[in-house]
Order: structure tokens, then sequence, then C-alpha cells
């Protein structure tokens, strides 16, 4: 496809991308200029470079230590009772509703309040981030803006000038009191790593979201299925993630002449890693195109691979546990009004991606 005036050259096969994905030294992260490993390039709408995922070895590795215990913090037991009861409390004030709108209504205000825990704010904070919309840099019709990535920056360095005034408990003030190599992190450094916290896991998880309740919705034999087998919960949401997809692809940047699936690339090319479509390879995946929710053999690359994995995978999987739990607890089946379907271009193709609304209702268990 083309992007931003540049070819980028689609690896499509699971083996290949994942091969791809393991060659960081050869199919770079942080070689790029900030925002042009993402696709649609990013570069034209954000200067600040997302950390760790465009950043390389040997600094990735610092940063991935000093982060990956926070963002584990999902598995605390604390951490997870609160998310039961955010989730539950938002399942509950729509189950008794003729109908509400799931992406809006229901995904965005459980993904913003469930971020207040990763972010460790209080919950009040999500009221803004709700008001900025599904995406933190695209306007409605998917228009990346500068305007609207400006105004994260603004809210970010806000944030980050009250945490150096009175520090915390939350990630900005960790942050700021962190080391990586034996030296203090710099603001710019805080600030892409809290800039990618807000725009890695949004859409990415409001689509989730939305695509695996309109699922449920369309398949009640599945829903009734998993509410007599519960345990299998974790199988279903890696099937859920693998099928959605809801990161199409990411970008790499060449360092070196290369050759892949026997394609010669020069240096400083742009290649996509195709996540969406290694997760329906028909060598790897059993008809790849249905949902099984107990698929045994799934190795997905939903959350990437290699060294960039995503950061956010751990909570990403518990709001997703959670939320599954507490309808297959309270809610007998679902239904749908009417919805339009979110659509990605993707140069000459376009991939359903999610839903710009998708009206539904769910039906209390118990109800006569
Ligand atoms: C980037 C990307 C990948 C990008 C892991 O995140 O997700 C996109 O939705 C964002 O716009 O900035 O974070």
């Amino acid at each position: 496809m083309n992007d931003h005036g540049e070819a980028v050259h689609m690896v499509l096969g699971l083996n290949d991308v994942r091969a791809c994905a393991k060659n960081w030294e050869t199919f770079s992260s942080g070689k790029a200029v900030p925002g042009r490993i993402v696709i649609p390039s990013e570069v034209d709408i954000r200067k600040v470079r997302q950390i760790p995922v465009e950043v390389d070895p040997p600094v990735h590795s610092d940063f991935r230590n000093l982060l990956d215990a926070w963002f584990k913090r999902p598995l605390q037991p604390t951490y997870k009772e609160t998310l039961n009861h955010i989730t539950r409390q938002l399942v509950e004030s729509v189950v008794d509703l003729e109908q509400f709108e799931v992406v809006h209504e229901f995904a965005l205000i459980l993904q913003s309040r469930a971020l207040t825990l990763l972010l460790n704010t209080p919950i009040e904070e999500s009221e803004t981030w709700i008001a900025w919309g599904t995406h933190v840099f695209k306007v409605k019709g998917d228009t990346l803006d500068g305007g609207k990535s400006g105004g994260l920056d603004e809210y970010i360095h806000e944030k980050i000038d009250l945490a150096i005034e009175e520090p915390g408990e939350d990630l900005y003030s960790v942050l700021l009191a962190s080391e990586v190599g034996g030296r203090r992190l710099t603001r710019e450094e805080v600030h892409g790593i809290i800039n990618l916290s807000f725009a890695g896991g949004r859409d990415t998880v409001i689509n989730t979201i939305s695509n695996s309740i309109a699922y449920f919705a369309e398949y009640p034999d599945q829903f009734k299925w998993l509410q007599s087998e519960p345990r299998l919960v974790p199988l279903a949401i890696e099937e859920l993630i693998r099928y959605f997809s809801p990161l199409t692809h990411l970008g790499r940047v060449t360092t070196q002449e290369v050759e892949v699936c026997s394609h010669a690339f020069k240096k400083d090319q742009r290649v996509s890693l195709g996540w969406a479509s290694a997760n329906r390879d028909e060598s790897v995946f059993e008809n790849p195109d249905e949902i099984k929710l107990d698929r045994k053999k799934n190795p997905h690359v939903g959350f990437g691979h290699g060294i960039h994995q995503c950061l956010g995978a751990t909570h990403a999987r518990q709001v997703l546990k959670t939320l599954l739990e507490a309808l297959l607890d309270k809610v007998d089946h679902i239904t749908l009004q009417d919805y339009e379907d979110k659509f990605e271009p993707l140069g000459p193709l376009t991939r359903k991606v999610g839903f710009e609304k998708l009206n539904a209702t769910f039906h209390v268990k118990g109800a006569k």
C-alpha cells in the first residue's frame, strides 16, 4: 500500500511477520522519526517519540525493564477487584435500558475508567478522556488531527507539572522519580510513555469490546455455551483477539538491504507487519475466518511479537476477562438494534475494524 507518499510493503504470513518482528536490527522501530512506523503515519501530527514502541535496544530494554512491573499490576488482587467493581457498575447501569449505544456509552467509558487504574489516577479523570472520543489523534471521519494531538500533549504536560509540584503515586510521578541506565528519565521520555499509554490501547480496546458484544449478540448459542463453560473464558479472549485483531499492523523501517518473501528491500523502506493478516494465516489456524471460542492451538500475534510485544496486554486481557465474566453473570442474551460499521482504509483495500455506532440491549437474566 501507499501511505503519505511512501510505499509500505506488507508482510502477511504468520511466520514471516514473526521473523521480521524478531529481527529488530534490520526492521527497526527506533531509527525512524516519531510517527513513521505507524500506518497511517503520524509524522505530521505527533512530535513526541512513543516509548517503548519507537525505541530499539539497548535503550528499549532499559525502558521495558522499568515499565514491565508497573504494567503487570493488573494481575494484583486489589487492581482486579477495583476493575471488577468499575465494570459491574457500568454493566448494571445499562442492563435495564431498552437500548444503549455500545461504542460511546459503554466501550469508551469502560476503556477510560479502566485506564485510570493503569495510570493510577483518580477515576474522575476519565470524564476528561471520555470527552476526547474513541481516538486520541483522530477526529470524525478518521482524519489524523494535529490540533487534537497537540491537545493531548498539553494535557500530559499539565499533569507532569502537577506531578513535579506534588508527587503522588500515579504513573507520572513514578516515572519522574525513576531511572533508566543510571540516570533520571527526561520530561520528554515521560511524555512519550504517557502518550503511548493513551494512544496505543484506546481504539484497539474499544473496538475489541464492541466487536465482542456484537459477536455474542449474533451468536447467542455461543454466549450460552460460554455461560455453561466459564473456565474457557481465557481461551475465548485469545480467540476474540485473534479474530478481531484490533491493531491491523504496525510498521518498521529497514536499516539495510534485505530480502523478505523473495522481495528485495532497500535501506530505509517502510514495512508493515500485518498482525491481522497473520492471525488469519490458513497454514497455521484451522478455519481461520471462524471464531472458535475454545481454539486450543492459537499462536496469534494480536499483541504483536518479539521485543515490542504489547506492554498493555495484561491490562487489556484483564479488562476483557472482567467484562466477559460480568456479562455471563448478569446478562441472559444480547440483541442488536442498528449499527454502522467502522472501516479502516488500507490503500486499495478497506478493513472492518469495529463500529461507528452499535445500538444494543443487554437482556437481564431472570426477566420475564
Ligand atoms: C500507536 C499505535 C500502536 C499510535 C501500540 O500502539 O496505535 C494507534 O492507535 C496510535 O494512533 O500512536 O500507539
